[in-house]
């Protein structure tokens, strides 16, 4: 057929090597902005020396002198803070590496080829050396994050984006990757996500993607499930794919492309059915089904609808469509929400504007700000970097410890504090209630204010630190009451009518809505729902301010915290946990709920709830004083151990929790922290151990930085509350 001769194109195969020169890499750390660059010129390389922060990120020898070995919580904590100390980047915050989904490098590297962005050698180079270190051990696969089972969605794309960044078809690891891909099923057995990005490349028809229709956005906004309603990260994702499906943009054939045809499928490419497999789906893919309703919906979508969709109102659509994405790049400065409606934004704006247009340039900028070179080769970050929420809880964790006034401290949290004043956001977006953005004015973003998404924990996390440390004495309080009070009241507009808070938005539409989730690796995506760890975040920073300024909105912010933690009791499952969809799971989330009653005045003493939390907590501790849960937790609902013993990150937080209830039973909170500090290097530092972090039930996420965060918490809270004396 037409479309199987090849056309020229700008695509030009990257240079592999083996891997690049780690000397020349470099973080650029500008405000809260991460780009890594690789200098090539020597002149260059000796005039940017290169930081701790940057070996230590590339894994490369760090040269940091041992310290005294640690006789008490506070010493422990002290030697870790310098090891921390040396990695605070020059803005004043934190980054890390911020890995885990295995998704989203193949739709930037799809983006880049089809709008003929020129991918460099040594980026080439150490994305194919990432995917390569991450493939699963024994099958040779990948999953949708880093330790999962193999599934079409991870190995497809990822074997796409190797073959795209120069890796030959019979090289070792595509070979094995190519007969796992096989045995499941081959890419028609992917989900709809593949389907999408590979329709996109044109290795799939587009007659195999579920439809995606841009109309949807024209409902008005009293329809139960018109978009605005839905989890803003699933409606951000669906606004750039609906414009991109309702084009049918497809790339043109180039050579690998015809070649991709043939290896990615069980059968030969001119034999596929297309819209017989817009269902087909590989088991382990297959975390959320598809509804009746969905199918439904679909089947009349393909087979009914084409027959009364108008060219002008299709067009209507898109022009709408477009104009939202428009908004979106306009808010975020190109950065957008996240790694993937990023490269689809991308993309839009290159079917729209072509090649050339400034839309198309300011993306091809951008979308380096979620690239990370780590010691494994080049990674997508899940989001563009973790700059005000981990820097708000180091913040908070060296409070906590009562160093904050040690002289040898100043230095770093001052730093740290104007990094936060700087990156509060100061304005509403310019059209908020056209494009339902939430009101943001006062509060913090997860990364950076240009970035400019406000989420209920990061503001209150953020909001705890500069509270707690402008009124230290020796800090300067960089912050007036007027931008706490916008703070506050942008907190105040979170509450659901359960009393709990959500993430980015309060929650705008029915859980029923979870019937028309059509990706169907994720669950619990298609709405905001309660999390009691946001609440938390939440309560604790309205306490926290009520102290300090007793007359602002004194009585709503009693009724607030009052319903919030009515809600926390609400939460708990009747063996004492509650079930965390941010962190590794029950451990995580009982942390974060037993913060709340406490500060309610709720502890193991006085509350049945607090008091079955605790329980929960230390029917898991293990005989090593440790707490290990595995992440299996969180896909299926129920407590699972991991395989590979106690983790500092979780015992941390189980201990953090006992204090904040004020267990009884101080030895046991003590065997925990040995536990931590047993695990402590010479050094001061701590080994990245398990991944901690997940979202939407199936797809973990890496918080290195927690390593350092919670030990230094729980040992200094220790210290607070016991004294600072040797554990016994
Ligand atoms: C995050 C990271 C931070 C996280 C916390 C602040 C910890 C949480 O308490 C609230 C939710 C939030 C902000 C969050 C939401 C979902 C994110 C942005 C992520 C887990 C990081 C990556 C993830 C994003 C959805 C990844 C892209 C994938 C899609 C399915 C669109």
């Amino acid at each position: 057929s037409d479309d199987q001769t090849p056309t020229a194109s700008t695509y030009k195969k990257p240079k592999l090597s083996e891997h690049t020169d780690y000397s020349r890499w470099r973080l650029l750390a500008e405000r809260g902005r991460h780009t890594w660059h690789y200098l090539q010129d020597d002149e260059d390389v000796k005039e940017w020396p290169q930081s701790f922060a940057d070996k230590y990120f590339l894994g490369l020898d760090t040269h940091l002198p041992d310290q005294p070995s640690p006789k008490t919580p506070l010493d422990s904590v002290k030697n870790a803070l310098e090891f921390i100390k040396e990695l605070q980047l020059p803005p004043g915050h934190w980054g890390c590496e911020y890995g885990g989904p295995m998704f989203l490098i193949p739709g930037a590297v799809i983006t880049w080829v089809v709008t003929e962005t020129p991918i460099p050698d040594h980026t080439a180079t150490e994305i194919t050396r990432y995917i390569f270190n991450h493939a699963h051990p024994e099958d040779g696969g990948w999953g949708l994050h880093t330790e999962g089972d193999s599934s079409v969605f991870g190995t497809a794309m990822n074997y796409t984006a190797c073959r795209l960044l120069g890796v030959d078809a019979e090289h070792p690891v595509m070979v094995k990757a190519r007969g796992t891909l096989h045995k499941m099923g081959g890419a028609t057995n992917g989900p709809h996500w593949a389907k999408f990005w590979l329709s996109v490349l044109g290795v799939c028809q587009w007659e195999i993607v579920n439809p995606v229709p841009p109309e949807f956005w024209l409902l008005p906004d009293w329809v139960p499930f018109a978009p605005w309603r839905w989890w803003i990260h699933m409606r951000m994702v669906f606004l750039p794919m609906s414009f991109i499906w309702s084009k049918r943009f497809t790339y043109k054939p180039i050579p690998l492309v015809l070649e991709l045809r043939k290896e990615l499928f069980v059968q030969d490419y001119d034999s596929i059915n297309w819209n017989a497999h817009r269902n087909t789906i590989y088991k382990v893919d297959n975390y959320h089904p598809k509804t009746w309703l969905l199918k439904t919906a679909n089947w009349l979508l393909v087979n009914i609808w084409p027959y009364f969709r108008t060219e002008s109102f299709a067009k209507k659509a898109e022009d709408y469509v477009f104009k939202q994405i428009q908004m979106e790049d306009k808010n975020t400065l190109f950065s957008n929400l996240g790694p993937v409606n990023g490269p689809m934004n991308f993309l839009a704006c290159y079917i729209t504007e072509g090649p050339n247009a400034y839309s198309v340039q300011r993306h091809r900028e951008r979308i380096a700000d979620f690239f990370w070179v780590g010691k494994d080769g080049l990674l997508m970050n899940g989001t563009n970097g973790v700059q005000c929420w981990d820097t708000a809880f180091i913040i908070q964790a060296v409070m906590d410890a009562g160093l904050a006034e040690d002289p040898k401290y100043h230095p770093m949290l001052t730093a740290a504090l104007e990094f936060l004043e700087d990156q509060q956001i100061r304005e509403n977006v310019d059209d908020q209630d056209i494009c339902y953005r939430q009101q943001r004015k006062g509060g913090w973003p997860f990364s950076t204010q240009d970035q400019g998404y406000v989420v209920s924990d990061c503001i209150s996390e953020a909001l705890k630190a500069v509270l707690l440390l402008q009124r230290t004495p020796g800090y300067p309080k960089l912050l007036d009451d007027q931008r706490i009070y916008d703070a506050i009241d942008t907190i105040l507009t979170y509450q659901n009518a359960s009393g709990g808070c959500a993430s980015y938005e309060p929650t705008r539409g029915s859980e029923y809505l979870e019937m028309l989730n059509a990706a169907e690796v994720f669950g619990r995506i298609m709405i905001e729902y309660d999390y009691p760890e946001c609440t938390t975040a939440v309560v604790t920073a309205l306490s926290l301010f009520t102290k300090y300024y007793p007359d602002y909105r004194t009585e709503e912010i009693k009724v607030f915290k009052d319903k919030a933690v009515a809600y926390i009791r609400r939460a708990q499952r009747p063996d004492g946990s509650w079930y965390g969809s941010w962190g590794v799971c029950f451990t995580y989330a009982g942390m974060f709920a037993l913060e709340s009653l406490a500060s309610l005045g709720e502890t193991y003493g006085n509350s049945t709830h607090s008091r079955k939390g605790c329980d929960f907590l230390v029917s898991k501790q293990r005989s090593d004083g440790g707490w290990s849960e595995s992440y299996r937790s969180c896909e299926s609902g129920v407590y699972t151990e991991h395989h590979t013993g106690s983790q500092v990150v979780m015992t941390a937080w189980a201990c953090i929790g006992l204090m904040e209830a004020d267990y009884p039973d101080r030895a046991l909170i003590e065997k925990g922290l040995k536990h931590i500090i047993s695990k402590q290097q010479p050094n001061g530092e701590w080994l990245q151990e398990a991944i901690e972090g997940v979202f939407n039930k199936t797809c973990m996420m890496a918080y290195p930085n927690y390593k350092f965060i919670f030990p230094i918490k729980a040992l200094g809270m220790y210290a607070k509350k016991y004294g600072d004396i040797a554990l016994p």
